[in-house]
């Protein structure tokens, strides 16, 4: 006959030894489970005469209540522990500054809060936005743009030229966004009204060039577009990019393949303090070119020049954007250092509009 005295001290002593809820429970199963030890034991009830079982019965059920007693109070205590343990690691120093979202930690880089901000100052006057490839062929980017082959203003655009085709046409990366001028006035009827930013490309670098930059060009299309009214948009165009109530434009003649006549434009600024400002003081500042798009050009995309006229403006994104917001240096641009980006970007919800104002 089992020692029930022997039986209990083990039972009890492992109960003990058990260190974690999964161990106690192990313990459980191989007493009280169906075929525990004391499960069998109990069993051995219904085998007895009345009298052994008078005597054994008490005995047996004595030592399952205290086994069973005994390993619901171990798994209460190792319940606690585990939890104290819990409490202990995944403790909050609820006096640490609050964290940011990655959405609020975010930053907008410069270039393209500016071109949120030209779209919405363009959008206002009816321009739409349209956008090309950065591969062009040499025919959008030059030929259909009044370019003539062999002729040296395709040479002081500092072209990139990718490697021939099996047809040995060469594409280029695009000097500018004007092949997207031919591309919407092949595609689309007059009147036209849009604005292309964008990336271009030359082979240029030094502290005011980086070899890829962008640009915003504009093109207006119609039967009477005109000078005065080439005029009137660039003139609301700075005084809203400024946010200053008058500007003062300076058109100086020029010249570019596409456009005649052609004009550079400067506005008039002061430079006080290695501080710039603009509608104020005697010094001139170039920001943009423009002109009447040349009958070339107009021929070139199917629009007869009897019929119809318009006139286009480039300007540098990346400059009007370092004169706006005061950054001396152009090339961190596009060094993807997050300490300039901490210093110099917008925050993700500064969304440009002109009813909300531009910068906030
Ligand atoms: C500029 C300056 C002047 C221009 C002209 C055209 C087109 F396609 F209509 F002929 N697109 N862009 C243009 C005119 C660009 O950038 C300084």
């Amino acid at each position: 006959m089992t020692d029930l005295n022997e039986l209990e001290r083990d039972l009890l002593s492992q109960v003990e030894a058990a260190g974690d809820e999964a161990a106690v429970e192990v313990v459980r199963v191989a007493a009280l489970g169906k075929k525990g030890s004391v499960s069998d034991l109990l069993k051995t009830l219904g085998t007895m005469t009345p009298e052994e079982r008078k005597e054994r019965g008490p005995l047996i059920n004595g030592l399952r209540d205290r086994v069973q007693s005994a390993i619901a109070a171990r798994k209460d205590v190792l319940a606690e522990a585990a939890l104290d343990a819990r409490l202990v690691a995944e403790r909050v120093d609820v006096t640490l500054p609050v964290q940011e979202s990655p959405e609020a930690r975010g930053r907008i880089h410069p270039i393209s809060q500016v071109i949120e901000e030209l779209t919405a100052i363009f959008a206002d006057m009816g321009f739409s936005v349209a956008e090309g490839p950065d591969i062009e062929t040499d025919y959008l980017n030059f030929t259909a743009l009044n370019f003539p082959v062999g002729h040296p203003a395709r040479e002081m655009h500092d072209t990139f030229f990718l490697a021939p085709d099996e047809n040995g046409e060469r594409k280029v990366l695009r000097t500018h966004t004007s092949p997207v001028q031919i591309r919407t006035m092949t595609s689309q009827k007059p009147p036209i009204r849009v604005i292309i930013p964008g990336r271009t490309y030359r082979h240029d670098s030094d502290q005011t060039h980086t070899p890829m930059f962008h640009q915003v060009e504009g093109l207006v299309i119609d039967r009477q577009a005109n000078i005065a009214h080439m005029k009137w948009i660039l003139e609301e165009f700075c005084k809203a990019f400024f946010e200053v109530e008058q500007v003062k434009m300076r058109f100086r003649p020029s010249f570019f393949p596409f456009t005649e006549p052609s004009a550079e434009v400067d506005i008039q600024c002061s430079r006080k303090g290695g501080e710039i400002r603009f509608g104020e003081g005697e010094d001139w500042l170039e920001i943009l070119g423009c002109g009447m798009v040349h009958p070339n050009v107009l021929r070139n995309c199917g629009l007869d020049p009897d019929e119809y006229q318009g006139f286009a403006w480039g300007m540098g994104i990346d400059r009007i954007a370092m004169l706006k917001y005061g950054m001396p240096d152009l090339r961190p641009f596009f060094e993807a250092d997050v300490r300039w980006l901490n210093h110099y970007g917008f925050r993700p919800l500064d969304i440009p509009s002109l009813v909300s104002g531009l910068t906030s």
